[in-house]
């Protein structure tokens, strides 16, 4: 089923000047960009983004590490998108994630493990509608995906 996810890449990957490389993955596999945005998210909109974890005691870390630089906010689209994305990116703790992912490939702290992608359709849903307007997502066919699908 065609589903779109939003995928975000934190604070870390501009500063290590890795968006490019990463944001490749995802088009290598023959996934679709259909939204992005650079942005320096503050305080209160990293607190309703990761609202489940408000409880949680690693919440005020987590949002600091959000709000400490610019973060790349992007819409990608594609077969079963939401969950393949979530195997790109691997474990949320990068020691454990898989040689080959994301996270297993660039990174080695939980606290700073670059990528978030929504976990099921009902959070990403939230999240795009979060983070873009519906006029900001470009939802265009591409010329020939006979070759991927
Ligand atoms: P994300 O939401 O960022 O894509 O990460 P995720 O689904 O893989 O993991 P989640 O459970 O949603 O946690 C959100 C972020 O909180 C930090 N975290 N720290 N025990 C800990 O110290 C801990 N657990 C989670 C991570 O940065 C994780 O990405
Ligand atoms: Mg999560």
């Amino acid at each position: 089923m065609m589903e779109q996810s939003f995928v975000m890449m934190k604070p870390d990957v501009a500063q290590r000047r890795l968006l490019g490389k990463i944001l490749t993955r995802f088009e290598e596999k023959g996934l679709q960009l259909v939204a992005m945005k650079l942005l320096q998210i503050d305080e209160s909109l990293a607190k309703e983004h990761y609202g489940e974890h408000a409880e949680k005691p690693f919440f005020n870390d987590l949002v600091s590490y959000i709000t400490s630089s610019p973060s790349l906010a992007m819409v990608i689209k594609g077969d079963d998108a939401i969950s393949l994305i979530r195997k790109i990116v691997g474990a949320t703790n990068p020691k454990e994630a898989d040689l080959g992912t994301i996270r297993g490939d660039f990174a080695m702290d939980m606290g700073r493990n670059v990528i978030h992608a929504s976990d099921a359709p009902e959070s990403a849903k939230r999240e795009i509608a979060l983070f873009f307007d519906d006029d900001e997502i470009c939802d265009y066919q591409m010329v020939d995906d006979s070759w991927i699908y």
